[in-house]
C-alpha cells in the first residue's frame, strides 16, 4: 500500500505539483507536522509562524480570523514560507456553488487562490465545487483537499457521505491531492471496475492533541501515534495543543512544536518498519 512507503518515494508519483512539492517537503524536513495559527492578531500570527517554522511541513490558517488583517501580511506569510520552507494551507471549507466559490477563491479581501498552495471544500455541492474551484487553482498549480471526515463529536460527514467524497475525489485527480480524514481513504466507495491499487491521496488529520482529550465545543483528540501508525494518516494538524491560550509564550510554543514533531515523525517511522 501506497502508505507503506516513505513520503520521498510517494512524491515521486504524485502528477499534482503541490502535492509532489508537500511530500518532498516533509521528508527534507523529516516533519510530518502542520500547525493551525489560529489567533486573532497579526503580530501574534507571524511570531508563532516563525518560531515553529523550522519544525512544520505545512501552516495552516484561517486568514478570516485575523481582525487588523493587511493585505501586506500576506507578503510577510510567503516570506516566512521561503525563510522556513513550508507550504501554506488556507483552512477555507468552501462549500457553495461553483460559480460563487471561484470568486470567494481568486477575489474578495484575501485572494487566496493567489498565495495559499492548499485550500479545502466541503463536498455538499457536488462535483461542481471541484470544477468551480479547479478553475481558479489548477492554472496556479494549486491542491484541493475534501472534507471527507471531521474530527467533532456528532459530526454528519460518515458512511456514504464519506465514500461519496473519495469517488468525487477519484474523478478529479488532477487537483484533488487527497483529504481531511480521520484516517487513510484507500479503496472507500470503490467499485470493482474501478482501478484503485496504485491510488494515493494525502490524508491530513486536524484533532491531534497529546494531553487532553477534547474541548467544550466538541473537539476530539488523538494521538499523533494513533492518527499516523494505527490509522495511516500523513500529516497531523495541531492548534492548541502547541500555542495553548496564550500566543505570546514563544519558547513554550517551540519546545512543544518539536515535541508534536518528534512525535509524528517516530510513528511514521514506526509505520515504515511495520
Ligand atoms: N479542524 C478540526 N477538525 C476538523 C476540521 C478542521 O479541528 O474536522 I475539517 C480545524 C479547526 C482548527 C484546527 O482550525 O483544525 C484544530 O485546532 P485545535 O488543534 O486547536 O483543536
Amino acid at each position: 500500500y501506497p502508505y507503506q512507503q516513505s513520503y520521498a518515494q510517494r512524491a515521486l508519483k504524485q502528477t499534482n505539483s503541490t502535492a509532489k512539492l508537500l511530500l518532498e517537503t516533509m521528508e527534507r524536513k523529516k516533519s510530518n507536522l502542520a500547525v493551525s495559527v489560529d489567533v486573532t492578531k497579526t503580530k501574534d500570527f507571524l511570531a508563532i509562524i516563525d518560531v515553529v517554522g523550522p519544525f512544520v511541513c505545512l501552516i495552516k490558517t484561517h486568514i478570516d480570523i485575523l481582525e487588523d488583517f493587511k493585505h501586506d501580511l500576506i507578503q510577510h506569510l510567503q516570506d516566512l514560507s521561503v525563510k522556513h520552507d513550508f507550504l501554506i494551507f488556507e483552512d477555507r471549507k468552501f462549500a457553495d456553488i461553483g460559480n460563487t466559490v471561484a470568486l470567494q477563491y481568486s477575489s474578495g479581501v484575501h485572494k487566496i487562490a493567489s498565495w495559499s498552495h492548499i485550500t479545502n471544500a466541503h463536498p455538499v455541492p457536488g462535483p461542481s465545487i471541484i470544477a468551480g474551484l479547479s478553475s481558479v487553482g489548477l492554472p496556479l498549480g494549486r491542491g484541493l483537499l475534501l472534507l471527507a471526515e471531521m474530527s467533532t463529536k456528532g459530526s454528519l460527514a460518515t458512511g456514504s457521505y464519506t465514500e461519496n467524497a473519495v469517488r468525487m475525489a477519484r474523478a478529479h485527480r488532477d487537483f484533488v491531492i487527497g483529504f481531511i480524514a480521520q484516517r487513510r481513504m484507500d479503496g472507500v466507495g470503490a467499485t470493482a471496475e474501478d482501478a484503485v491499487e496504485d491510488e494515493d491521496f494525502l490524508i491530513l488529520t486536524p484533532g491531534v492533541g497529546l494531553d487532553t482529550k477534547g474541548d467544550a465545543m466538541g473537539q476530539q483528540y488523538r494521538t499523533p501515534k494513533e492518527v499516523v501508525l494505527d490509522s495511516g494518516c500523513d500529516v497531523i494538524i495541531v492548534g492548541r495543543g502547541i500555542y495553548g491560550n496564550d500566543p505570546t509564550l514563544i519558547d513554550a510554543i517551540a519546545a512543544s512544536a518539536k515535541r508534536y514533531m518528534a512525535e509524528g515523525w517516530a510513528a511514521y517511522l514506526e509505520r515504515l518498519s511495520s
